[in-house]
């Protein structure tokens, strides 16, 4: 590994932060830059069970609740033997929501809670960087309605807030918070800075298992 491991850098935060659009941004200007670097997201809906979890999400099908959750895992572990391939391969992954998406929304739900949300997900290739792009409910309100899937309702999201929240205490964690009230350009700015300073200081170190 010449050029040293590619970064795990996730992007999380509420509806409308601009998380798929500064994913997006940032993939393409590491690539202009020179460095490797893919997108991926989850749900990541293309495969069996991403498809099943796109009828969930569209209000298609029912799922119990602990059932759904464990789906939502099962997706990002179905990832994971190609995820590490590609960061010892140097490749920098930008990934638009990850298991802190994950246990934020079901523990939102009533009778949920973190630690048990975190479990499946215990194990998953640790990110070196986790952006948390902060909007207030208001600001989120002036750029449009919410859409119409699952979980796209005012009181809900305030619960599953709250929850990212309890997850950002972590300090084992590289929790960054941005401000994405700020326009697309700078905010994208702010965003290539910290990924390139990342990308630096994690090459020669180890990958890291999250909540392990
Ligand atoms: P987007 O299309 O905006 O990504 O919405 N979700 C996501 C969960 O409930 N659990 C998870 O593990 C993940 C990754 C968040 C997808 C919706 O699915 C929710 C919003
Ligand atoms: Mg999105």
């Amino acid at each position: 590994m010449a050029g040293g491991r590619g970064a795990l850098i996730v992007l999380e935060g509420m509806d409308r932060a601009g998380k798929s659009t500064q994913s997006r941004r940032l993939v393409q200007a590491l690539q202009a830059a020179g460095h490797r670097a893919d997108l991926l997201r989850f749900p990541e809906r293309t495969t069996e069970i991403g498809q099943l979890i796109g009828a969930y999400l569209a209000r298609e099908r029912e799922l119990e609740d602990h059932a759904v959750h464990l789906l939502f895992s099962a997706n990002r572990w179905e990832h994971v033997t190609s995820m590490k391939e590609k960061l010892h391969q140097g490749i920098t992954l930008v990934v638009d929501r990850y298991a802190f998406s994950g246990v934020a929304f079901t523990s939102a739900k009533e009778n949920f809670c973190l630690e048990w949300c975190k479990q499946p997900d215990a194990g998953l290739p640790k990110p070196d960087l986790i952006l948390f792009l902060q909007l207030s409910p208001e600001e989120a309100a002036a750029r449009g309605n919410f859409g119409r899937e699952r979980y796209e309702n005012g009181p809900f999201q305030k619960k599953v807030l709250q929850s990212f929240h309890h997850l950002m205490n972590e300090k084992t964690l590289n929790w960054k918070t941005m401000d994405a009230s700020k326009s697309i350009e700078d905010l994208h700015r702010e965003i290539k800075t910290v990924a390139e300073k990342t990308m630096q200081e994690v090459k020669d170190k180890p990958l890291g298992e999250l909540w392990k």
